[in-house]
Formats: structure tokens, C-alpha cells, sequence
């Protein structure tokens, strides 16, 4: 960063969620920050009139950066999500507006596909059932048939429908189970790609016929809004779990909680949900689903790194240079 002399001022940002003090600290050396330690989630209108004030701001998944945020952002030139997903991001409408959109992949890869993992081991093996268990006392109760009976993880079948880095790293942690791996993408992986994880591409129907573990971890888009609904659950198995640590929206929540009550599917696992951070009541009601706010990148370490590759996204495109995770390469002019 040009740090700027006494004599000038500071670039004015915007910190639009708590971040680490250490980070925001650092900073208020290079910028006049306007920050929201109160971590209180701004209004639409409210997000609009803070834009309006700086050349760059930090977000989260929680403010949606479309042409209404940035109609009377004259100054801003880049808005760095502290996410891999940018779904939060309307990017034409940024790009229309000369505006940097950046994210933050690769730092959080490993951390959320072992997240990916721990939740279908939650789900299949119905570990917080079994925590409820306890914890009512029901122990007493044990026996060999009566106490809560999961679902096998070794050398089962995992469909993976998202085979991005998130979606790699999960099919490489399945072979360490024995696990054979097939996935449905957008587009087939390269054969090296495949190879790596052992994985055969088969159709969405295919997979979801014949998994007994199915794990989204593809992106949402519109086209992908319910991608998994009533019709889609119906071809699973009726000893299968479902886990979304994807987005809500890729998941029809309610069409979910109605196949979980009948028994469609044996269980799921979710992080993600339509509406978060309300959950579907419908969904609250069950026992057989595991549920979790959101937190398949939240280590320490990965929050931090994720935080800092925002930050540096920022630094670079208010000096006039291409961030490193540039989304609209289109809007950087050298
Ligand atoms: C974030 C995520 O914690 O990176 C993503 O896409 O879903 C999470 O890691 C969340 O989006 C907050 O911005």
C-alpha cells in the first residue's frame, strides 16, 4: 500500500462486518475506516449511504451489492466479500458500475471440505441425536436394536453435485474411507482431475438414485434455485442423507422437511438455508437433521486468512492494482 503522507488524507473504506481488531487495527493505518464493530447487519438503505461515503468497502454474504447499493456510490472502486461465494454479488450490475468485485477461494478449501466431511459423519451416524440422547437420559434405555442406528460411511457411495475445489477436497477425504465417489458438475472434470479423485462423472439422476451419501457444494445461482426438490429427494434412497453445505436456495427447505417427516430420505445435514438466518420451522421440528449456522470455513485460522485475502484484495485495487482474486477482470484497467 502507498501509505499516505501526513499531509494527505486517508482513503475512506468501509468495514461492513467485525472483523479481527488486529485487522482492523491495521487498517486504520492505511485508511480512514468506517467500521461496524457493532457487527449490527446494515439495511438496504443504510448499506446504499455507507457506499456512498468510500472507495472501498469489506462485506460479507449478508450485503447484497447490487445496482440499488451502488447507485449513489460515485467513488467506490471495490467491493472485497470476506466469502468464496459471491451470490450477495449482483456482478454485471458492478461491472456496469466500474466497481472491483473480489472473494476470497482457495484459503478456505480444506477447512470447509472437512466441515463437508463432519457433517455427513453428524448426519449418517446421527451424532447430536445420539448427544440429545444422552443428555435426556435416555442412555438407560440402550440395547442392542433400540439406541439411535446410523447409516455406514465406509465404503458406501458419495455423490458429490459440485465438483469445484470444495467439492475435490471432499471426494479426496472419501477415498480415505473406501468410499466410491461419483459426481455430477456443470462440466466433466479433466481425466488427471478425475483421477485424482477416483471419481466417475454420472448424470443428476444417476447420482441421486444411486448414492447413499449426496453432498451439494455447488455454487447458487438462479438456475440452480431448488435444484434438490420434492422430485429430486423422491430418487434418493430411502436410506440416504442429504447434505447442503452449498447455499440456501439450492435446497427446497420445505419440500426437505416434508420428505424427512415421511421418511424419503433417511436424515440431512444442513449449514445452509432459504432465508438464513431463520431456519424453516418445519425443518426445527425434526430429529432426523442435523442443522449448522453456517460455519463449514469457520476455523480460526481460515477465518483470519479469508479476512486477510479480502483485506489485500481491497489494498491492491484502491493502489490501482489487479487484486488477486479479481471476479470482473473487465473493470481493471492497468
Ligand atoms: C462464509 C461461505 O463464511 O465462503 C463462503 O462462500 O459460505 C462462508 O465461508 C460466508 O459466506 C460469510 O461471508
Amino acid at each position: 500500500m502507498n501509505t499516505p503522507s501526513k499531509s494527505q488524507t486517508k482513503p475512506k473504506i468501509l468495514v461492513a462486518r467485525a472483523i479481527f481488531p488486529e485487522a482492523l487495527a491495521k487498517l486504520q493505518e492505511s485508511f480512514e475506516v468506517r467500521s461496524n464493530q457493532a457487527d449490527q447487519v446494515f439495511t438496504p438503505t443504510e448499506l446504499q449511504a455507507e457506499l456512498a461515503k468510500v472507495v472501498g468497502a469489506l462485506v460479507a454474504g449478508s450485503e447484497r451489492i447490487d445496482a440499488n447499493a451502488l447507485s449513489q456510490a460515485k467513488d467506490l472502486k471495490v467491493v472485497a466479500n470476506i466469502s468464496v461465494g459471491y451470490n450477495n454479488f449482483d456482478v454485471p450490475a458492478m461491472t456496469a458500475a466500474g466497481v472491483m468485485a473480489t472473494n476470497t477461494p482457495d484459503v478456505l478449501t480444506d477447512t470447509t471440505a472437512d466441515f463437508g466431511f463432519a457433517l455427513l459423519m453428524a448426519t449418517a451416524r446421527r451424532i447430536t441425536e445420539s448427544e440429545h440422547w444422552v443428555r435426556a437420559g435416555e442412555w438407560k434405555k440402550w440395547s442392542i436394536v433400540n439406541n439411535p442406528l446410523g447409516m455406514d460411511i465406509h465404503h458406501s457411495t458419495i455423490g458429490i453435485i459440485g465438483m469445484g475445489r470444495i467439492g475435490q477436497g471432499i471426494a479426496k477425504r472419501a477415498l480415505g474411507f473406501g468410499m466410491n465417489v461419483i459426481y455430477h458438475n456443470r462440466s466433466r472434470l479433466s481425466e488427471a482431475d478425475e483421477k485424482a479423485c477416483a471419481a466417475k462423472y454420472v448424470s443428476k439422476e444417476e447420482l441421486l438414485r444411486t448414492a447413499d451419501h449426496v453432498v451439494l457444494v455447488l455454487p447458487y445461482t438462479p438456475e440452480n434455485h431448488h435444484t434438490i426438490a420434492a422430485k429430486e429427494i423422491a430418487l434418493m434412497k430411502p436410506t440416504a442423507t442429504l447434505i447442503n453445505i452449498a447455499r440456501g436456495g439450492i435446497v427446497d427447505d420445505l419440500a426437505l422437511a416434508q420428505a424427512l417427516k415421511d421418511k424419503v430420505i433417511f436424515a440431512a445435514g444442513l449449514d445452509v438455508f432459504e432465508g438464513e438466518p431463520t431456519v424453516h420451522p418445519e425443518l426445527l421440528k425434526l430429529s432426523n437433521v442435523v442443522l449448522a449456522p453456517h460455519i463449514a470455513s469457520s476455523t480460526e485460522k481460515t477465518r483470519r486468512a479469508m479476512v486477510d485475502l479480502a483485506i489485500e484484495n481491497l489494498r491492491q485495487a484502491i493502489d490501482g492494482k489487479k487484486p488477486p482474486s479479481l471476479i470482473n477482470t473487465e473493470v481493471f484497467k492497468a
